[in-house]
């Protein structure tokens, strides 16, 4: 039986968590030291060997990225935290800002050390304010107390740190969309290579990375590579916080060695909501295909999910019980994407709009059977010939429900109508 492991959400249940008091004392900034006693190139190499992958959906590997900056460069080394949390369902960074900002802070403070940079920036999604705040006053209690600044606790090492806020486009996820927005341009996606590692912002080396990813540095500094490999699976190492929404009785975040199964996390949630069964959920938030009760047993590491026809994401496990219709549920994704398509590339800008009229009819039982295959084809186009991972996202939950539900597509065409009462379901409004 897998158990939690509380390392990022370990103090999120003391009242002064966010604090730097309050984080110093459960053993916080004690990694920075140790990380100023060793050269930065052992950090990366530290990092590397933990097996450390991207935790903003991708999954590849952090120490590897920032192996990829090149060694000499005319321009400065930036490092940037990708705080743009806005997936449907993807609700982990916001809190862990919220609860325990300091973590995140120091994480930034040794990452830009191990990668010899001197300016750091955190891009958080403009609509949550209260993140905003809260990190702004992390970082300057970090700058008042010496961890951030000029020659940080007498190492002769130099940083500074600016909290920057986007304007709540999802887009400004994708990293290089990401960049063109801390630029001050309109966020859109830049065509890659040159990747950022390379070429990124003002066209100097940047490393991009997601709020946890950074966050997990101090505890591999503090504990060791090995510490840190020692969790999850041979090739999905460490730890992840998963997202438990919806239909679930105990919804919240639940830190876990990665290879975790649904089964095992909903144990934990207390299971769907009372008197309720399971019908569908995402393992990564509304860009990965979605799943059923089926696949309660499929470990929640990168390589199991991708066999099992998913993706791991971000994590974000959506849970929906047999009230809940699948084609409305895949129509509200599909708006989401249709709203945040940035219009850069045809087969994005024109498919999800397209979705979404097509989605329209088909909930409201006016449609046919062939229209399921004009969906398909419509994803066949999008899905691979998108500029950016937005649009290959959208056919996610698309194509898979046509897969896993198309008896509930027809009933739709059969009845005339939806055949779920709305009001069943607590999840639509
Ligand atoms: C240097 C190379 N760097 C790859 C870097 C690249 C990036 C990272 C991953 O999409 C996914 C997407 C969403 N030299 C490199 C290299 N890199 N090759 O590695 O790159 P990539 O292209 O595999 O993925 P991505 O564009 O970062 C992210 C999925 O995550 N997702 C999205 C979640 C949304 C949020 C949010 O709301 N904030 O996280 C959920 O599943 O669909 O597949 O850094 O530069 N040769
Ligand atoms: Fe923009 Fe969508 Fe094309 Fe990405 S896939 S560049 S979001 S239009």
């Amino acid at each position: 039986m897998t158990t939690l492991t509380p390392v990022l959400t370990k103090n999120w249940d003391q009242a002064d968590s966010f604090t730097l008091e309050g984080y110093e004392r459960e053993g916080g900034y004690k990694a920075l030291r140790t990380a100023f006693g060793m050269e930065p190139d052992a950090i990366v190499q530290a990092v590397k060997d933990s097996g450390l992958r991207g935790r903003g959906g991708a999954g590849f590997p952090t120490g590897m990225k920032w192996g990829f900056l090149p060694p000499t460069s005319p321009n400065p080394r930036y490092l940037v935290v990708n705080a743009d949390e806005s997936e449907p369902g993807t609700c982990k960074d916001i809190p862990l800002m919220m609860a325990n900002p300091h973590v995140l802070v120091e994480g930034v403070i040794i990452s830009s050390y191990a990668i010899r940079s001197s300016q750091a920036f955190i891009y958080v999604r403009g609509e949550v304010l209260h993140v905003i705040r809260r990190l702004q006053a992390a970082v300057a209690e970090a700058y008042e107390k010496g961890y951030i600044g000029k020659d940080i606790l007498g190492s002769g090492y130099d940083l500074d740190v600016v909290v920057h806020t986007g304007a709540g486009a999802y887009i400004c996820g994708e990293e290089t969309a990401l960049l063109d927005s801390l630029e001050g341009f309109r966020g859109q996606p830049r065509l890659k290579p040159p990747f950022p590692a390379v070429a990124g912002l003002y066209g100097g080396p940047t490393v991009i990375n997601n709020v946890e990813s950074i966050a997990s540095v101090p505890s591999i500094v503090e504990n060791g590579a090995d510490w840190f490999a020692s969790m999850g699976t041979e090739k999905s190492q460490g730890f992840g916080i998963f997202s438990l929404s919806g239909h679930v009785t105990r919804p919240g975040q639940y830190e876990a060695p990665l290879g975790i199964t649904l089964r095992e996390l909903l144990d934990m949630a207390g299971g769907v909501r009372e008197g309720h069964q399971l019908k569908f959920w995402t393992p990564g938030g509304s860009s990965t295909p979605i799943f059923t009760d089926q696949h309660l047993d499929v470990p929640l590491d990168f390589e199991s999910v991708g066999a099992a026809g998913s993706m791991l994401g971000t994590r974000a496990l959506q849970i929906f019980d047999e009230t809940t219709c699948v084609v409305r549920a895949v129509l509200r994704w599909s708006e989401f994407y249709a709203h945040e398509s940035c219009g850069k590339c045809t087969p994005c800008r024109e498919g999800t709009y397209w979705y979404k009229q097509m989605l329209k009819r088909l909930e409201a039982g006016d449609g046919k059977e062939e229209d399921l295959e004009t969906l398909l084809d419509l994803s066949d186009n999008i899905l691979g010939r998108s500029f950016c991972a937005l649009g290959d996202g959208a056919t996610s939950p698309v194509v898979s429900s046509i897969k896993l539900f198309r008896d509930e597509y027809l009933k739709h065409f059969e009845q005339g109508g939806c055949p779920f009462d709305p009001a069943k379901s607590t999840l639509w409004g």
